[in-house]
């Protein structure tokens, strides 16, 4: 398994599946979502219509049209709201079932976003440990997936993630 840290922008990469953070309507935004929509263009869009949205901490995937990559898989990260209200759970919730889904379509690289750390307002430092954590107690168990980055996007994710990910990589 190989584990890896990518600075810049998720729509620029060329891999089996980017993960979206998207809001549970499925039907775009701003931030990262707002980005891939844009690059991937308005089949994107017409594709997730059909999708009927998704909870919180859920999954589901599409084609990604103009983009480089393969497959966008669309996960719906928590709000922040003060941290008693589940949000660590469905933030784990948002990773694992991407990686379910990824594995389910027999794919090898993933890239995740830094899910709910822009507008959803997650603390960046909890929830890059949830995310790391995450992922690593999977890794063992997976059987297609090969590849994981984690692509941050900007200063203060790309520090945390830089330390955190030291030992690892
Ligand atoms: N490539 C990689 N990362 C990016 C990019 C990009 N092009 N653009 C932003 N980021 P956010 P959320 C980083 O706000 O907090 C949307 O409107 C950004 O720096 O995109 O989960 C949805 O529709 C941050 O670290 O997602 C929802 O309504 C991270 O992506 C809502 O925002 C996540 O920031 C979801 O909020």
């Amino acid at each position: 398994m190989i584990i890896k840290l990518d600075r810049g922008d998720i729509t620029k990469m060329s891999v089996d599946a980017i993960v979206n953070a998207a809001n549970s309507s499925l039907l775009g935004g701003g931030g990262v979502d707002g980005a891939i929509h844009r690059v991937a263009g308005p089949e994107l869009l017409m594709e997730c219509k059909k999708l009927n949205g998704c909870p919180t901490g859920e999954a589901k995937i599409t084609k990604a049209y103009n983009l480089p990559c393969k497959h966008v898989i669309h996960t719906v990260g928590p709000i922040w709201r003060g941290g008693n209200n589940y949000e660590s759970k469905q933030l784990k919730s948002c990773y694992k079932n991407s990686l379910k889904l990824a594995e389910a379509y027999e794919l090898e690289s993933i890239v995740f976003p830094n899910i709910s750390t822009g507008v959803y307002g997650y603390p960046k430092e909890d929830a890059a440990k949830i995310a790391i954590e995450t992922v690593m107690n999977k890794s063992a168990k997976l059987r297609y997936l090969k590849e994981i980055t984690f692509c941050v996007f900007d200063d203060t994710n790309y520090e945390i993630y830089k330390e955190l990910l030291k030992d690892i990589i």
